[in-house]
């Protein structure tokens, strides 16, 4: 994983501070403080189990939060907006790793600042690892340096500087998009690594782009192997070209560099079926009111055409980051694994109780869940521990691409239905799921039009310390659609 002296232990974590680096452009960043040293930009490490015992302490402007993504926590340690950390106030954090080895990620979940906090590089990975894989590690060979964990990240840059974030109504409408990619917070990245395989832990990180993640020596396409998703390993891995990576969700690769000098990262281009129009939607969260903005020069949420015409359209190829090969050829790479981990197909039951969704959009209101406009004091309805349910998830053909977050539960995606034709390209089985879609999940794409079919297992961990009433939510993790109230919250009992 890269940069080495940016990886911090979780149970080590004394401190987590959230500051504004540069008060005029805006830019944030964690810092994780240790028993004896500051890190900047942490990339968290954790197995199964490990217990973190830390303090949030929180030195912006605004109300924050640490959201825990994919992380299966009471409601209190998930770090939703329920209890907003105050200008100036910290927050005592405790809770033992459940989860299985994968990428995970911490970021601001405050109602009506998420957006504005996620963009300005409140972004922190969480690699969680185990026995399954450091397996894997072991079978690939993987030459120290040749696994990482990037966010993929896109900001408005001109003359070199990330411009502050300041939605007009068209970006509340489809998203806030940039025009040149963030890696780890970087523009430009360029990663040396050496011969043989390397495996990326992938996180788009992006406020609303989705990506077409693909590898290219010159012109040539070079093809990779998914190892996995949100939630760690598949069972086997599965040879692609291409592959969709939408706001949220997580990819784990093996790509093999061997006999190459560099190898491009690229989104390439497709369409991003942005079937919604009009003039689009002023949103002024009322979270909002009595707080600055982070940056200087922020015009939030105006219905001003702002910096638009900087931005590449949501879709339109882009250059994410570069693997510079160097060293000495090490022979032929071992043959991949065939089977990655134990992972099994869901298991759901002919009576599992089935829920609906809708995922609404209208004109005058903007994007919203079964019509209704988020409310931190709704409850959309309640689950019991332990329940195993059916959700079938239907976006509206005058919409775009939702990437759907649920908070504190993974889920199995079962089938599509409606999937427009790049997408639907991918599928590899006659459900119509694609590879993506073989993992466990906690962020889905559902495309206009479409209908999708998640089982959602809401078992809490039976050690789990948080009994009673727990609330989470799900949203869309297009972050100006979330603060736009594209969200709901349900309680498990
Ligand atoms: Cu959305």
């Amino acid at each position: 994983m890269l940069p080495k002296d940016s990886i911090v232990p979780l149970d080590s974590l004394r401190r987590l501070i959230v500051e504004r680096a540069d008060p005029v452009g805006g830019r944030c960043r964690y810092v994780a403080e240790l028993r004896e040293r500051r890190v900047a930009g942490p990339v968290l490490v954790a197995q199964p189990g490990d217990r973190i015992r830390t303090v949030i302490e929180n030195r912006l402007p605004q109300p924050t939060t640490v959201h825990f993504h994919g992380l299966t926590l009471s409601e209190t340690q998930d770090g939703a907006g329920f209890e907003p950390i105050l200008p100036g106030e910290s927050k005592a954090l405790e809770f033992r790793v459940r989860n299985r080895a994968g990428l995970y990620w911490l970021h601001p979940h405050p109602h009506g600042f998420t957006a504005e906090q996620v963009h300005a590089g409140l972004v922190s990975l969480l690699v969680i690892t185990d026995d399954e894989d450091a397996a894997l590690d072991e079978a690939l060979a993987l030459a120290p340096g040749n696994r990482l964990a990037l966010a993929l990240a896109d900001a408005r840059v001109s003359n070199g500087i990330v411009r502050p974030y300041a939605p007009s109504a068209h970006d509340c409408l489809h998203g806030w998009f940039g025009n040149r990619a963030l890696v780890n917070d970087a523009l430009d990245a360029r990663l040396p690594v050496a011969p043989g395989w390397v495996r990326l832990q992938l996180l788009n990180a992006c406020n609303a782009r989705g990506l077409l993640l693909a590898f290219r020596d010159g012109t040539t396409t070079v093809p990779f192997h998914l190892l996995g998703t949100d939630s760690g390993l598949l069972g086997a891995p599965v040879a692609l070209d291409r592959v969709f990576l939408y706001s949220a969700e997580r990819v784990d690769v093996a790509v093999d560099v061997s006999g190459r000098r560099e190898l491009a990262a690229v989104s390439l281009a497709f369409d991003p079926r942005h079937q919604a129009h009009g003039a689009g939607i002023v949103h002024r969260h009322p979270a909002r009111d009595g707080f600055p903005a982070l940056a200087a020069d922020t015009v939030c949420s105006q219905p001003t055409a702002g910096s638009r015409g900087e931005a590449l359209p949501d879709g339109a190829e882009l250059p994410l980051f570069t693997l510079d090969v160097g060293g000495a050829t090490r022979g032929t790479p071992p043959s991949l694994p065939a089977r990655l981990s134990d992972l099994a197909e869901a298991v759901v039951a002919a009576d599992a109780p089935s829920r609906m969704l809708r995922l609404d959009f209208d004109e005058k209101r903007g994007f919203l869940i079964d019509g209704t406009p988020y409310s931190a004091e709704e409850i959309a309805f309640s689950v019991n521990r332990g329940a195993r349910e059916v959700w079938e998830v239907r976006n509206s053909p005058i919409s775009m691409p939702h990437p759907l977050h649920l908070h504190g539960f993974g889920f199995r995606v079962l089938r599509r239905r409606g999937t427009f034709g790049p997408a639907r390209g991918l599928a590899t089985e006659s459900s119509g799921r694609l590879p993506t879609d073989l993992g466990i999940k906690d962020t889905v794409v559902v495309w206009p039009n479409e209908t999708i079919w998640l089982a959602v297992d809401f078992s809490l961990p039976p050690d789990a310390a948080f009994h009673g009433r727990q609330r989470y939510m799900f949203h869309c993790h297009n972050l100006e659609h979330e603060d736009g109230m594209m969200m709901r919250n349900f309680s498990v009992l």
